[in-house]
């Protein structure tokens, strides 16, 4: 084994050797990415005490963060070999580069690290991938690093830049027993609510970065709904201070979030070359990256309806497509604009419609989360799903110790909005949520999640749907037969029907 202080380790040209460091013992923990957020996690992990090693594809990237980061306990590599040799046993390499492999026969970025660590890894070493990598190709990756005696963890991580640097939420999954080697490590770098770290192990395989997954498009769903209250107090007149009052005082209330608190800032924040609203200088075309859409592919595979997270998808695709938009703008026409309603008035109803429509869009993605938790038997615990979300991450929001409650006063809760405490907000809230969709809807203003979110709950609570037509034209046409309600569930029932000509 080469002795750590003969390695050549990352040193900047014409640094002189004080920023260079030389450490003598072995790294508790290796990461690979010094992108924005590797470079955030590394600090993050070596300000709880941890001696760190770093390496990146392009040298001169580990060299600079070396460089800019003088008297920390950071070892620089310049190879993967003197990377690997740098650590202690079993060794944890957090792995965080680019993730885009999605179909089983993909390779990435992460497949590229991985095959070329395999040779210098020993049994039992311990490889994470910490990026937004797709369940399933987790899962192909923890049947063929078990295969290679190597323990491996696919762990979701979000908060971003500013997360991974003071404390994101992290998602682990893969064997229970890696990941008690893993926890010092993680709950040290994990953001703390009520002391406690906002990281649990997940699940096995691939259900750590499932669990992130639905994060992300739960995330859509908040965003989007936000951007609906915004269109809607925008299209009543009033500025965009007005407007960042709203959200930041909302941000004291039952909604405090970081996603209304940063909608708030966003609002405030002028062009410093106009004096224009930022917020309003921004083309209005969404981009994603596809956590989103896999969501909704799971979704429906699964047969689990997120028509809330559903809308806020299709919403993201259809403000992309804005050269149609703007055409059809000249040739499809809606009524003219008139709210009359008080602005206070207004204030409060929307908050209601926004605080409804997201309890339904976290209904819907817990129910996903659950459904498919049973179905792969990973013994998820939603309860202290929701308890990590609290701080950390981007949906972190203080509703989310509401959600913990109600699955901790009931872990069979079959939807989140029959817990005690949300039939209670849905009851108190519903008449201005429905004034909202209809105001929004009379005056020409789209409100796909916020009117998605209502139609859920009241198709939800809806003793009888209209789906008895549905079976009768199904049989009229397929012969695909009915049940009676007159008649013992299960029986199947057709009717020869007329026929019908032309
Ligand atoms: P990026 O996703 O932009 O990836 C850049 C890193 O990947 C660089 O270090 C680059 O090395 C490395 N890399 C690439 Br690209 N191809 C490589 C290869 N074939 N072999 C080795 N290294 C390779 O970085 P990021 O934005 O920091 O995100 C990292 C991961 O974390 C991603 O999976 C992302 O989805 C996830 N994530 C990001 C955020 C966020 O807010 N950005 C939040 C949560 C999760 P190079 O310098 O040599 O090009």
């Amino acid at each position: 084994m080469t002795c750590l202080s003969k390695i050549s380790f990352a040193k900047p040209k014409g640094a002189g050797k004080d920023r260079f460091q030389i450490m003598s013992k072995k790294s508790d923990f290796g990461l690979i990415g010094l992108a924005v957020m590797g470079q955030n996690l590394v600090l993050n992990v070596e300000s709880r005490g941890f001696q760190v090693s770093v390496y990146n594809r392009t040298t001169s990237v580990t060299d600079e963060f070396i460089a800019k980061h003088p008297g920390k306990a950071l070892v620089g590599a310049h190879t993967l070999e003197e990377f690997v040799q740098s650590l202690a046993m079993p060794r944890k390499i957090h792995i965080m580069v680019k993730s885009t492999a999605v179909a089983d026969s993909d390779r990435d970025a992460v497949d590229a690290v991985i095959e070329q660590l395999i040779p210098l890894l020993a049994k039992d070493d311990i490889i994470i991938d910490g990026g937004n990598s797709f369940y399933k190709t987790t899962e192909r990756r923890d049947v063929y690093l078990a295969e290679k005696g190597l323990r491996f963890i696919g762990a979701g991580v979000s908060g971003g830049e500013e997360g991974a640097r003071k404390g994101p939420s992290i998602m682990p999954g893969g064997p229970a027993s890696t990941w008690e080697v893993m926890k010092p490590i993680f709950e040290s770098i994990a953001a703390k609510v009520d002391g406690e770290p906002c990281v649990i192990h997940i699940g096995p395989g691939g259900a750590g970065h499932y669990v992130k997954m639905i994060h992300n498009g739960i995330e859509y769903g908040d965003m989007q709904l936000i951007c609906e209250a915004y269109n809607i107090f925008k299209h009543a007149g009033f500025t965009t201070d007005e407007m960042a009052a709203i959200f930041n005082e909302w941000n004291e209330g039952a909604m405090q979030s970081y996603l209304i608190q940063i909608s708030g800032k966003a609002l405030e924040q002028k062009d410093p070359e106009t004096g224009a609203s930022i917020v309003e200088l921004i083309v209005d075309k969404a981009g994603q990256k596809g956590t989103g859409q896999w969501t909704l592919m799971n979704a429906a595979e699964n047969g689990i309806v997120i028509s809330t997270i559903n809308a806020a998808v299709e919403a993201r695709i259809l403000s992309s497509k804005k050269k149609a938009r703007v055409a059809a703008s000249k040739l499809l026409t809606g009524p003219a604009v008139n709210i009359t309603t008080a602005k206070a008035e207004l204030v409060k109803k929307v908050h209601d419609a926004l605080y409804a429509s997201k309890i339904i869009s976290y209904a819907q993605g817990l129910d996903l989360i659950k459904s498919m938790g049973e179905a792969k038997k990973w013994g998820l615990d939603l309860g202290r799903i929701a308890s990590i979300w609290r701080g950390g991450c981007i949906i972190r929001a203080r509703f989310l110790n509401s959600i913990t409650d109600a699955y901790r006063e009931n872990p069979e809760l079959s939807n989140l909005m029959l817990a005690p405490f949300f039939i209670d907000v849905l009851t108190q809230t519903q008449q201005n949520w429905r004034e909202v969709v209809s105001l929004a809807t009379l005056n020409g203003i789209p409100c796909p999640a916020f009117s998605a979110s209502l139609g859920y709950y009241d198709s939800y609570r809806a003793e009888r749907l209209p789906a008895n037509l549905l079976q009768a034209q199904r049989d009229f046409f397929g012969a695909h037969t009915y049940e009676r309600t007159d008649k013992p569930e299960g029986q199947m029932f057709h009717t020869d029907w007329p026929e019908v000509i032309g």
